[in-house]
């Protein structure tokens, strides 16, 4: 399998035409003693880090996870939940550190001479692969097989990649010191007997022939979708790595013959039932935009738009901790780990489980291009492209706030400035301009990363993607705030009389009093100078206000059209103009 992961590029170039297969990403959606395969209702045995479902818990069902909030995996319909055990560092004095990993990923492979046979997984349905309690490799114990699809050792369902200069795969943690981490990997069973959804020894399923293809036993005939998953743990980030420390899985397993993984099915089943029919047994090397049933729903912002929910077991498993969860011992084979060294006696007290109230689906506000959102004056222009590397859709304001950011409080920002539109983008960022950039194209389908400060809302709204943006128009002909700033045409009986130029040769171009203020406004320096008994009034560089009866024409000053740009905002009123740089804004009045 290591053929597929090492890099796409090397991915498209082996995979054969009846290698068909799609991916998922997912980030974790929760960590803890939770396995409701194994321990449905109560505690597991073991620390896992789980992917999927929002809804997953102790209790978790079919019907629980098909009605999560949201998943951690790109494809909005698939709820189900992926789990894996916890990998941990153990520190020479004895301390346990969890080891970072980001999620995993999910193929889903179409293979074998039955692939155009394949069934999606029934509603309700469960398997585990792999052994807990494994600490060799079983030589013995052999998949299904005939002359023509010889059968593999049962063992190889699970192996580590070893992600350095050069990789190595091998059935064990044979090599924790990979610079780009150690990737995990199980194969789960395709095979099904076509009856229970699931058996607590999985014998309800059955490995293909040589696991990631060839047949199914005659005893379990039906070929169901193959799951293959990946976890990447950042063996070189642990602080404090010595010679002298141990990496260990939760259920105490320092080789990782014991690794497993576990799969409850949360598909929305129709979806399945396309994806499978369509998408496992065709040409279409492992992207979901080849697959448009899984398109509908694809979002990169999964980790984004489904964060990792609260523990629901209340002990620790993160960070720095003085013991495994759940009286784990650890043990090195290679004869089997005891259920004794996996299992607390009853008299340990344990970690309560917090009662979880299971979520349901949010909707998602997507308004039509041309319809208003959500006020009626807000114009919905369109999901625009606005890579970082070229110049940005909407470029002459910018913030970010993760936590508050939703389209009215972007276009608020950006109205609120002056700037008529607005485009929300990454969740969290707000653009404003009053034009949009001739570069930019809309009706990309890529603006589906949720807000951020719709987190918590019984309703999602849409906050562009990474690279998209959604642009809003406030098309409002009497929003006070999309005026441009202008000087005012009359102040009292003073009139505007334009731009009064001040080269400040000979004196400044009103001779008379003059005053500064942090709050100069047309009316201020009028009002001032009114006051003092002057005809004219100029307000300079926006604060500053000259008052004379005649222009200083003998020091170079003359009255002329004011520039369309460069003129400055007065200091006490944003939509003011007061004058420039070596330029006044001139008010006259012949009677006083
Ligand atoms: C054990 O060692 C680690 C790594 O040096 C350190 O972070 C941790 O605090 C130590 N634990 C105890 C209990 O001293
Ligand atoms: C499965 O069906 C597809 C599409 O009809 C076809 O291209 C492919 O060859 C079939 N695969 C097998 C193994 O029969
Ligand atoms: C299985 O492994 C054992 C122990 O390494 C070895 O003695 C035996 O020959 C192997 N059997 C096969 C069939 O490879
Ligand atoms: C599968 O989904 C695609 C995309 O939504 C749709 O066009 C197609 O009709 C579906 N096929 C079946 C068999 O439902
Ligand atoms: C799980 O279900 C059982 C039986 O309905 C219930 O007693 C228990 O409180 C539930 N646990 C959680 C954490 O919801
Ligand atoms: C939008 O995409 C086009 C075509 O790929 C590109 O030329 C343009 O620079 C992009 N514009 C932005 C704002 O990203
Ligand atoms: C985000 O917006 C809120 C509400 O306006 C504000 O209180 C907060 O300071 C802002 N945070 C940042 C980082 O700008
Ligand atoms: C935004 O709305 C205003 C007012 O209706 C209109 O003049 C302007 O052309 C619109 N801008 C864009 C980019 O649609
Ligand atoms: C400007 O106006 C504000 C608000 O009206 C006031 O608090 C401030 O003291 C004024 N500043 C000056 C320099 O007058
Ligand atoms: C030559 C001249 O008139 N310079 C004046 C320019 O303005 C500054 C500040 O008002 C005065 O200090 C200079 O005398």
């Amino acid at each position: 399998m290591s053929r597929f992961f090492t890099t796409i590029t090397l991915a498209f170039a082996l995979v054969s035409s009846a290698d068909a297969f799609f991916r998922i990403n997912c980030a974790n959606i929760q960590r803890g003693r939770i396995d409701p395969l194994v321990n449905p209702g109560t505690l597991a045995a073991h620390s896992h880090s789980i992917v999927g479902g929002s809804n997953i818990g102790v209790n978790a069902t079919f019907d629980s996870l098909l009605n999560s909030r949201c998943t951690s995996c790109e494809v909005g319909t698939d709820k189900s939940a992926y789990w894996a055990p916890t990998l941990y560092y153990k520190y020479p004095n004895g301390s346990f550190y969890e080891v970072y990993h980001n999620g995993a990923v999910v193929y889903y492979l179409g293979r074998g001479p039955n692939v155009n046979q394949t069934v999606p997984f029934p509603e309700g349905f469960m398997i585990l692969s792999g052994d807990k309690s494994a600490r060799s490799y079983d030589n013995t114990t052999y998949t299904y097989g005939t002359e023509q699809y010889p059968g593999r050792p049962v063992a190889d369902r699970i192996s580590f990649n070893c992600i350095d200069d050069e990789i190595v795969e091998k059935q064990y943690m044979h090599d924790t010191s990979c610079k780009n981490g150690m990737r995990a990997q199980v194969h789960f069973q395709s095979c099904w007997n076509g009856r229970e959804l699931y058996k607590p020894d999985n014998s309800h399923v059955a490995y293909q022939s040589a696991i990631d293809n060839g047949i199914c036993p005659p005893t379990h005939p039906v070929q169901i979708p193959h799951i293959f998953l990946e976890v990447l743990y950042a063996v070189a980030d642990v602080p404090d790595l010595t010679d002298d420390g141990l990496f260990v899985f939760s259920q105490g397993d320092p080789t990782g013959y014991g690794f497993h993984a576990d799969f409850q099915n949360g598909w929305d089943p129709d979806v399945l039932a396309n994806a499978t029919q369509n998408c496992l047994a065709t040409d279409d090397f492992g992207q979901i935009s080849n697959c448009p049933i899984l398109l509908d729903s694809q979002s990169s912002a999964f980790g984004f738009n489904c964060p990792e929910q609260p523990p629901q077991v209340d002990e620790p498993t993160r960070g720095l901790i003085d013991k495994l969860p759940g009286c784990i011992e650890i043990t090195f084979g290679p004869e089997a780990a005891s259920a004794s060294s996996m299992t607390c006696p009853p008299s340990v007290p344990r970690p309560v489980i917090r009662q979880t109230v299971d979520s349901v689906p949010l909707p998602t506000v997507r308004p039509a291009v041309g319809s208003t959102y959500p006020t009626p004056n807000q114009q919905y222009l369109g999901c625009f492209n606005d890579s970082a590397g070229t110049q940005r859709t909407l470029t002459a304001y910018s913030t970010s706030n993760y936590s508050f950011m939703t389209v009215a409080f972007c276009q608020e920002i950006c109205n609120s400035r002056g700037f008529r539109l607005s485009g929300v983008e990454y969740a969290m960022e707000c653009y404003c301009d009053s034009v949009i950039n001739p570069t930019a194209i809309s009706g990309w389908r890529d603006c589906n990363w949720n807000c951020g400060g719709t987190m918590d809302l019984p309703q999602q709204e849409v906050c562009g993607g990474y690279g998209y943006i959604n642009v809003y128009n406030n098309t409002d002909p009497d929003d006070e705030r999309l005026v441009p700033a202008r000087a005012k045409e009359t102040v009292g009986k003073f009139a505007n009389k334009g731009c009064l130029t001040d080269p400040n040769t000979s004196g400044r171009a009103l001779l008379g009093p003059a005053k500064f203020d942090a709050n100069m406004t047309n009316e201020m320096c009028v009002g001032f100078c009114q006051g003092e008994g002057m005809h004219f009034a100029g307000i300079e560089f926006g604060a500053e206000c000259y008052c004379g009866d005649d222009i200083n024409e003998a020091g170079g000053a003359v009255i002329r059209t004011c520039p369309v740009q460069g003129l400055m905002l007065c200091a006490g009123n944003q939509k003011q103009l007061c004058g420039g740089p070596s330029l006044m804004t001139l008010f006259y009045s012949a009677t006083l």
